[in-house]
Formats: C-alpha cells, structure tokens, sequence
C-alpha cells in the first residue's frame, strides 16, 4: 500500500462492493420458502441454503480466520459442511448428499450470513495496513459469490421446474420490441492474435497467461442462434439423424431419450417451456438456452457449420464489441430469461453463456496459485468445454472477454446457448 489513505478509500470501495453482492444473494432468495432451500434434485444442483453458506463459509475461512485478531468462527461443524471441493482444507460433506441436510435451518445460516458480514464490516474499517495479497482473496471472494450467484439461478429454476406445478419465481412484463434476427456474420482476417487477460483489474488464473494463437479467416454469427431456429432441427429431425452427431452426444440423445432441450415439452402439438416466470409458450425470438454442448454442436453440423474456437470468440468480441454495451442482458436487468436481440446488440454479453468448441485446458505460462485457492480452477481443467459471455444471471461488472466458464459437455440446466461460426 502506498500510503493509509489511499488504503482507506480502497477497502471502503471493497466494502461497498461487498455488501452489494451480499444483498443481491439475499435478494435473489426473497421469492424462496423454507421448503425451496433444501431440494437437491441432482448432484450438480446444490440446495439454495448450501449456496447461501458456502460463499459466506468462504470470507471466513480464506479472509477473516487467517487475517482478523481473535475471529471465532460462528460454528466450528461449518467447515466440513459448507466447504466445497478444497483438498486442501480437509474432510468435507459429499456433494450428492447437501440435499439431505435439514439442519442448519435457513435461519441458522442467515445468522451465520448476518455474523460474517458484521466481522467484515469490521475488518474492512480498519485503519492498520492490510496485506494485498489479503485483498486479492477478499475481491476472489466477491467474484465466487457472484459465481454462486448464477449458480443459485440454475439450481433454483431446476428445484422449480422439474414441479408439476410449475411454480412462478418472477414474473415477467414483456415490452414489446421489434427484434433484429437479421443473418450477419462478422468477419475476422487471418493472423496471429493476442488472447488472455492484460490489464491491472480482476481477473481469475485460467484467464492468465497472455499469449499468441494463428487464426484462419471466419466468419461468426452477429447475434445468438433463437428458439425459432432450434425448433427447426428438431422438426427437420436432427435428434434422430447422427450425421449431426458426435458419437458420445448421439449416444447420450438416446440413453436419455433427449428430443428437445431441457424444460422444453409438447403440449397439444405446442412447445412449451418452464421458464422463471412460469410455463410458457416459447417465444421464437429469444435466444435458445438449455441446450448441452452435444447439442450446440449438433445443431452447427446441420446448419452445415461449426461452433467457434474459444479464440475465434475472444478474437471476435474484442475486435467487434470490446465495450459491454447497455442493451446487453445481465442480472442487474432482473430480465430473469435471455431476451431477442435488439437492434444492433451483438449478444457477446449476457442472455446466455455460448458453448465453444474448445476444451478447457491450461494456457501456457498458466500458473497454479499457491494454497487452497490453486484448487479453484485448474483441477477442472479436463472433460470440460469452454462457454464465454456470461448469461442473464451474471453480473455485469463480473464479465469481460477473456472470461472462461466451463462445464462438462453434456450439462445443459444452466443458461447456454448458441452462436454459429464458419470458414470463408
Ligand atoms: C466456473 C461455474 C464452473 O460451478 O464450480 C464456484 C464456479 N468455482 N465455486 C463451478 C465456482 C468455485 C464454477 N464454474
Ligand atoms: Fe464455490
């Protein structure tokens, strides 16, 4: 630190950022009733209160345990309950089983919610020198909150939707716009680019490690691949025909009956689907979300094209949209769904995270962070595929064009989507 003022002004800053994310967690349950908290239907989804404590177990065990004088925790059994995946932090409650535990109740987690962030409160209103690398776990922990955030939005719409009651979460008023669905491909010249995040602001280690990637000439689609045109893979037969398919994605359609994406279902010749403002008609001009990356690539192949390179997309947006425009559909919109392209939104940000058809792998020069936290993402870096651009339940100010999210290639309960890329 450069001087204690400046130190002043900056954990103030980080203080209001962190209570704003803190009451946007909070805000996000509001619809929620105690029974909601507790459903794991799948291993991947986690219970709302499991979120609710783990990203608070987070600011005290990696901030306030190792870095305030005399921190208690609040409970000593919440370590092994609420911590994730962390080796390093020992023995830990087994994923599949979070739906299992009624206890701690909601609003035991809530105290322990309200006890963290008093504690913080305090530790960031302190006028002793603060270590930056203390800083730099505090803003990771900001970050995983907001992760856990979108997280919270897919468990929750998965704990809603699969309800035969089809439960409103939010309802939605829709304004009537005319969208552009106009077919443009942006084109991008042959060369060698930079890829990686350069900059002195937050950014996690798998973007790290600037370097050089040869790209032919192509061409990317201006805007997201729509429901309308999905639904004309699925009536042209393209679930059934495995031309389109990669073996394991084929393989996959059939183990599980897969016809249409998931929430999608057929209601008197109609295709309807569980969105968070209840069962609708699908709308034809939204973006098309909920859909696996066997899928995206499926659909691609039909259209007799191809998913681009993680590259080809990082390359694209920089080249074409390097400033986050207004239009863009985040959650602080409270949109809650991913919304027709407007006018001249290029959807790079928002609505929802686009499959890419590259593995997420380790860059070079990537570096594994000393501790616990080198376990946040480099020990995920296998099986997994690579979606850039953030949907409609991430945070604006979380985003940018080197972000790298990733899942396993045949999840589709989170918000993904499409974009088409060619050769030319
Ligand atoms: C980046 C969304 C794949 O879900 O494990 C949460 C986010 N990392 N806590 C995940 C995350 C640590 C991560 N994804
Ligand atoms: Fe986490």
């Amino acid at each position: 630190m450069s001087s204690s003022t400046d130190q002043v002004l900056l954990l103030n800053t980080l203080l209001n950022d962190y209570l704003k994310v803190r009451a946007l967690t909070n805000e996000l349950c509001e619809p929620l009733q105690p029974e909601d908290f507790v459903v794991q239907p799948v291993v991947d989804v986690s219970p709302p209160k499991w979120h609710l404590a783990h990203t608070t177990w987070f600011f005290e065990n990696f901030v306030l345990k190792p870095n305030m004088a005399d921190y208690k925790v609040f409970d000593k059994d919440y370590h092994f309950l609420f911590n994730s995946y962390y080796e390093t932090e020992g023995e830990r409650w087994i994923r599949s089983e979070r739906g299992a535990l009624s206890r701690p109740w909601v609003n035991e987690i809530m105290a322990y919610r309200s006890y963290v962030d008093e504690h913080m409160k305090h530790f960031l209103s302190t006028d002793e020198e603060v270590d930056d690398k203390v800083i730099e776990v505090l803003k990771i922990g900001l970050h995983h909150e907001q992760q856990h955030q979108e997280l919270l939005v897919y468990d929750l719409k998965h704990i809603l939707g699969i309800n035969p009651l089809f439960p409103v979460y939010k309802s939605f008023q829709e304004e009537k716009h005319q969208p552009n669905l106009a077919e443009n491909f942006l084109e991008v010249e042959e060369g060698v680019y930079t890829v990686g995040y350069q900059g002195n602001d937050f950014h996690f280690d798998n973007e790290k490690g600037v370097h050089k990637v040869f790209l032919h000439r192509y061409r990317i689609q201006d805007r997201l691949i729509t429901n309308g045109e999905f639904m004309e893979f699925i009536e042209a037969g393209g679930y059934q025909d495995f031309n389109h398919w990669l073996m394991e994605g084929f393989e996959w359609v059939k183990k599980e009956n897969i016809r249409a994406p998931f929430y999608w279902l057929k209601q008197d010749g109609v295709w309807k689907h569980y969105t968070l403002a209840g069962l609708e008609n699908i709308n034809p001009d939204e973006p098309v979300s909920h859909v696996s990356f066997y899928e995206a690539d499926a659909f691609a192949k039909w259209k007799g094209k191809r998913l681009p390179t993680e590259f080809e997309w990082e390359v694209a947006c920089k080249l074409h949209e390097p400033e986050i425009p207004e239009s863009a559909n985040f959650v602080d919109d409270r949109n809650f769904r991913p919304m027709p392209r407007q006018g001249k939104n290029t959807q790079f940000y928002g609505d929802v995270w686009e499959w890419t058809n590259s593995a997420y792998l380790a860059y070079p020069f990537y570096e594994k962070p000393e501790g616990a936290l080198g376990e946040y993402n480099g020990k995920f870096m296998i099986n997994t595929m690579v979606l850039r651009g953030g949907s409609y339940a991430t945070s604006r100010n979380h985003i940018r064009p080197t972000y790298r999210n990733f899942f396993h290639p045949h999840l589709r309960w989170q918000f993904t989507g499409i974009r088409l890329a060619e050769n030319f």
